[in-house]
């Protein structure tokens, strides 16, 4: 065993050796591939950029020509309202439209009239627009069924103080009222087919996949393939990197004057007693797990050896102990037939006792005297 333990050793000092030099080169090309993408991906972003301009600039102008729209439909409402053509629209003049007929009574009120004026007797053209139709508007869509309220939670910042909607959204339901409506507005607003069916659409559309030219298309693949170049290179750093550290580890661990134990590393334990499992992982760490279903507690992780005689391990700076220091054990090994932990204790408060038996204590005991093929 304390052959194969060393054999073990001089293969991983060769092999950490191979190691470091593929995981260097590996750092070159890692590096050559990050610059190369660096270099593909200024292009792509200089190409991406106009693209990203003109649509910044459709954006811009999409929303101007919305408030244009929005302000034409607005001084054309202003204009049919006007019926007396003297500059105003006024509460009368409101009172003659039944779409303005809220609580559908038969009548529009005076208080529902004015409600759609802002809370004002008139309006001249500036104010209507401003006070007026951003009350009428949504108003007007809500009651011909273009326009659904936003559900609960969705902020919409231009509705936000129509508190009296929920009233008509309920009013809304009524089928026969509902086309009744329709038609009324359908007759005063026959004009308004082409904007009703482009509002009609989803708010937000997904928008068509982006067209490039042919260069800038070129361009973007090259980045990708760069950039998938450099992930694998990357992963393959990565990878040799952590290879090593693992090596590393095992090599600075001290598994014995022969390496006797290095056959245990890693492996695990459990022993039970009436309360807790508790494991033992070698050259790793300590746990206990309470049997009626508690979470595992670490008790100590390997720190080295203990007595000088490769008899005694201590797994250190476990949980910390409530009111105390942080739970520790210490293992006691000797000889026998097979690996197992025989009990565990716990003597002093945090403080954890393991008695193990192993082979590999057989062969440290006879060490000096007896050769390593026994
Ligand atoms: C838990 C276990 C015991 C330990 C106490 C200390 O119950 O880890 O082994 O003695 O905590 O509070």
């Amino acid at each position: 065993m304390a052959q194969k333990g060393r054999k073990q050793k001089e293969e991983q000092k060769l092999r950490l050796a191979d190691l470091e030099k593929s995981r260097d080169q590996a750092d070159k090309i890692r590096e050559e591939k990050k610059q190369i993408k660096l270099d593909k991906e200024l292009l792509e972003n200089d190409a991406l950029d106009v693209y990203r301009k003109a649509d910044e600039e459709s954006r811009k102008q999409k929303e101007e020509e919305e408030a244009l729209k929005n302000r034409e439909e607005a001084e054309e409402t202003f204009a049919k309202y006007d019926s007396n053509k003297d500059g105003k629209v006024d509460l009368i003049e409101l009172q003659t439209r039944v779409v303005f007929d809220k609580d559908r009574n038969g009548i529009v009120e005076i208080e529902e009239a004015r409600y759609f004026l802002d809370d004002n007797d008139a309006l001249e053209l500036e104010s209507f627009v401003s006070l007026a139709w951003p009350k009428i508007k949504p108003f007007l869509m809500l009651d011909s069924g273009l326009f659904k309220p936003p559900r609960r939670g969705d902020q919409d910042p231009e509705h936000e103080d129509d508190e009296e909607e929920p009233e008509l959204d309920e009013n809304n339901h009524d089928p026969a009222e509902e086309a009744e409506l329709l038609n009324e507005e359908n007759e005063n607003e026959g004009e308004d087919e082409e904007e009703q069916h482009e509002e009609n659409e989803p708010e937000n559309p997904p928008s068509p996949p982006v067209q490039y030219d042919d260069e800038t298309q070129r361009l973007i693949e090259e980045a990708n393939e760069a950039r998938n170049q450099y992930d694998v290179a990357d992963r393959e750093f990565r990878e040799l990197d952590t290879e090593l550290n693992n090596i590393r580890k095992v090599l600075e661990k001290d598994f014995g004057p022969d390496e006797e134990y290095a056959a245990l590393n890693g492996e695990c334990f459990n022993y039970e007693d009436r309360e807790y499992i508790y494991k033992l992982c070698m050259f790793d760490k300590a746990t206990q797990q309470p049997k009626n279903g508690g979470s595992e507690t670490r008790l100590g992780s390997w720190d080295g050896w203990r007595g000088g005689d490769y008899r005694q391990m201590l797994y250190a700076n476990g949980a910390g102990c409530w009111n105390g220091p942080s739970r520790s054990a210490l293992i006691d090994i000797e000889c026998g037939l097979d690996t197992r932990i025989l009990s565990v204790t716990e003597p002093n408060r945090c403080e954890y006792n393991y008695k193990i038996q192993t082979p590999a204590a057989c062969v440290l005991s006879t060490a000096s005297d007896v050769h390593d093929e026994l």
